[in-house]
């Protein structure tokens, strides 16, 4: 290279450092020059060439990742080599494809890190320095190569380098709610990604970029579509250009699915009924099946959604799930393919506790489901809301794979603008102690297998991804994307780590706005409970768009109204599922269940999930139950202005876009969060009949004034200024 273009060549990664635009597109991909000036050097040292040997669709773009990665981070163009011919050659590949890697001692440390997982190490070649990364599959060496970027974007050391990881739950998906007319159910980032219109003859860049994201977090499955299903995704002309996605995908490991509208058979296949036990109905999904296969050879397999809130199913023609899973799952066992049966299912005419109804509807099934049906569980019994308690399935149905289903999209938790980072949600419920064996029956444990030894395992998020510039629509929403892909690889891992490895890549490497950055976003989601939901009330939210405060609305289905769950009445508040209201806590192993069941026991923060309290009854705290609903949605609120002065605080540290969006974005959270304590607090004080304890903030307005709200146009950027 002349002169000139090496110049020029500095000019640009410098450029592209420091003056390109942050729009968050780039999501924690990032790779900025390396700032610390010790570390570039020791980067410099370590990382000189790139030996790939193999060749093959996912080796080729996991070596364009590491160059360009290291074209950034590096801030010099690291050349493709023949051979171990200098210090600090990069080695990637397989002992099948790569006779370097074979020639390695790492047989052993291969063989512990399974079809997917990789070696990343620091070794010698020929008494020359080399940074090995090998796995047994391409795939495996494409997750090494984001490993060892993530190190060099968290300015790791690689002194000693030595990283061996392999994931510990099979499926990893993000369900994409996304329907044909590009909207996309429950999205708060703009439409779908897809462009159903454009496909297959104009392939986004997009596709390209949303899977080395998701690579990058080792997510290794899309269902494409919503689980309020259309047939006509299994027709020939979308077959066509979901074929065309999943060659996109297809170097990156991932796998494409979709939801299976189960009256498909009627609707496009012409037939009368779409009865599971019906020869000619079972005959129509082996054919669609393998058309569909014809076209994805890799297909994932099914989503359904199955009688549950309008959803053709089984039942339709009294059949168990069971008979509707199966159908399927013998349609695409020749094939290798799965089904995903979510058990989100219950129903208006059913006077059951919602709550209740999957376990009821499921448990007696367990054992009846084909080995590739996988039996999709939401984290909690009732709908994602803010804080629930783990679902009483984890644990028991024993002989069924369970995969848990978290929502990554924040429908109740403040939807595109609210900053809630929900590592800790999920940690949460991965923690939870079932007790189905004993002590130490975790939720991780039972999806991740170990617990009752099943042979298949996942987890599904749904996506909150959409085709506006950043992805998420807003910058911290980024962040759930990424911890979910993080847990699904690895359940075992701390909110906090995953926080700052995001941190640190997303924004900056800076000590002073990391630490803090990352207790705010620590405290973000028991922030977002308390303003919404304190205390284990759940289900406040407006009914339909579920955006804002209204625990006074009650018309309509009783199951989707907050006068169903909050319970509040002159005596006090909260839904008594003990013995002597529901009995939803039976559901529960013991002791979980008796530990639920008692006022002693229960945790604050279930509190009113399981019992009717009274107005006066003293908490843990000291206050009476008034005094400590007053007490959390202030601290709810509190934490926000918290969180938006350390914002304030981090001006400068980081480049201007993203500064103004995140403060911006802090006003609407801080606006709304004082829209639900102040509508919550003057709705439950009809009840309470009891004012406002000394020192808390009063409400701004009349309760009248926020029941009359009707919000909003656009949830996204909400219209409810008069908030
Ligand atoms: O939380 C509810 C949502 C629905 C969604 C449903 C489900 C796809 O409000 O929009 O439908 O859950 O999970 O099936």
């Amino acid at each position: 290279m002349s002169r000139v273009v090496l110049l020029l060549c500095a000019l640009l990664a410098w450029g592209g450092s420091a003056l390109r635009a942050e729009d968050g597109y780039d999501l924690w991909l990032r790779y900025p020059l390396v700032s610390d000036a010790a570390r570039l050097r020791e980067y410099r040292a370590a990382l000189t060439a790139l030996v790939v040997e193999g060749d093959s669709p996912t080796l080729r773009v996991a070596a364009d990742e590491l160059a360009r990665g290291l074209r950034g981070l590096l801030g010099v163009e690291v050349p493709r080599v023949g051979r171990v011919d200098r210090d600090g050659v990069i080695v990637v590949g397989t002992p099948a494809g790569s006779r370097l890697i074979a020639s390695l001692p790492l047989a052993k440390e291969l063989r512990a890190v399974g079809a997917e997982g990789y070696v990343v190490r620091a070794t010698t070649v020929g008494g020359r320095r080399v940074v090995v990364v090998a796995a047994n599959r391409d795939v495996g060496a494409l997750y090494g190569v984001f490993a060892l970027l993530r190190r060099l974007q968290t300015h790791g050391s690689l002194r000693g380098l030595a990283l061996a990881d392999a994931p510990r739950i099979q499926l990893r998906l993000l369900d994409h709610w996304d329907n044909l007319d590009g909207s996309v159910e429950r999205g708060y980032a703009g439409g779908s990604l897809w462009k159903w219109d454009e496909l297959p003859g104009t392939i986004s860049p997009r596709y390209r970029d949303y899977a080395r994201a998701n690579a990058s977090i080792g997510i290794n499955g899309a269902v494409l579509t919503n689980v309020n299903a259309d047939a006509r995704v299994l027709t020939p002309a979308y077959l066509a250009k979901v074929a065309a996605l999943a060659d996109v995908f297809r170097p990156y490991g991932i796998r494409v699915y979709l939801t299976a509208r189960f009256s498909a058979p009627i609707e496009i296949g012409g037939l009368k009924t779409a009865d599971p036990l019906d020869p000619a109905v079972r005959a129509w999904w082996r054919r669609k099946v393998d058309e569909i296969y014809r076209v994805v050879p890799d297909f994932g397999g099914f989503l359904v959604k199955a009688n549950s809130e309008g959803q053709p199913g089984p039942q339709d023609y009294h059949r168990s799930h069971a008979d509707g899973a199966n159908m399927l799952a013998d349609a695409l066992a020749p094939h290798g393919g799965v089904v995903m049966w979510r058990a989100f299912v219950y129903s208006a005419a059913v006077p059951a506790d919602r709550v209740k109804q999957a376990y009821d509807e499921f448990t007696p099934l367990d054992g009846a489901f084909r080995p590739n049906v996988l039996v999709q569980v939401k984290n909690g019994p009732l709908d994602f809301q803010p804080r629930e308690p783990f679902h009483p399935l984890f644990g028991a149905m024993p002989r069924t794979p369970l995969m848990m289903e978290v929502q990554i999209t924040k429908e109740y938790l403040g939807m595109a603008t609210h900053l809630v980072y929900l590592g800790p949600l999920w940690r949460e419920v991965l923690d939870a102690d079932t007790y189905a064996r004993g002590a130490g029956s975790t939720v991780a444990k039972v999806i991740d297998g170990s617990l009752f030894g099943g042979a298949r395992t996942g987890i599904a998020g749904v996506s909150n991804v959409g085709s506006d510039r950043d992805w998420t629509g807003a910058h911290f929403n980024q962040a759930n994307w990424y911890a979910f892909g993080r847990l699904a690889w690895d359940p075992g891992l701390s909110a906090a780590a995953i926080a700052d490895e995001w941190i640190r890549m997303t924004f900056t490497n800076d000590p002073a706005f990391v630490a803090p950055v990352k207790a705010m976003m620590l405290a973000s989601r028991e922030a977002v409970v308390n303003y919404m939901t304190p205390l284990g009330l759940a289900h406040l939210m407006g009914t339909g768009h579920h955006y804002g405060p209204a625990p006074w609305a009650d018309a309509g289905r009783p199951d989707w109204t907050p006068s169903y769950y909050h319970r509040a009445d002159t005596l006090g508040l909260g839904f008594d599922r003990t013995a002597t209201g529901s009995n939803a806590v039976a559901q529960y192993f013991p002791p979980v269940r008796d530990r639920f069941a008692n006022r002693a026991t229960v945790p604050d923060s279930l509190l009113l999930w399981f019992h009717h309290v009274g107005w006066n009854e003293r908490l843990r705290s000291g206050r009476t139950l008034w005094e400590e609903l007053v007490h959390r949605y202030s601290a709810g609120v509190d934490t926000v202005r918290w969180m938006r002065r350390t914002w304030e605080g981090l001006r400068g540290r980081i480049d201007a876009q993203r500064y103004a969006e995140v403060s911006r974005d802090l006003a609407i959270q801080e606006r709304e969060a004082k829209w639900w304590r102040d509508a919550s607090i003057l709705y439950f004080q009809q009840f309470s009949r009891m004012p406002i304890p000394a020192g808390y903030e009063p409400p701004a307005h009349t309760l009248e004034y926020y029941m009359r709200l009707t919000c909003p146009a656009d949830p996204r950027r909400p219209t409810c200024d008069a908030v």
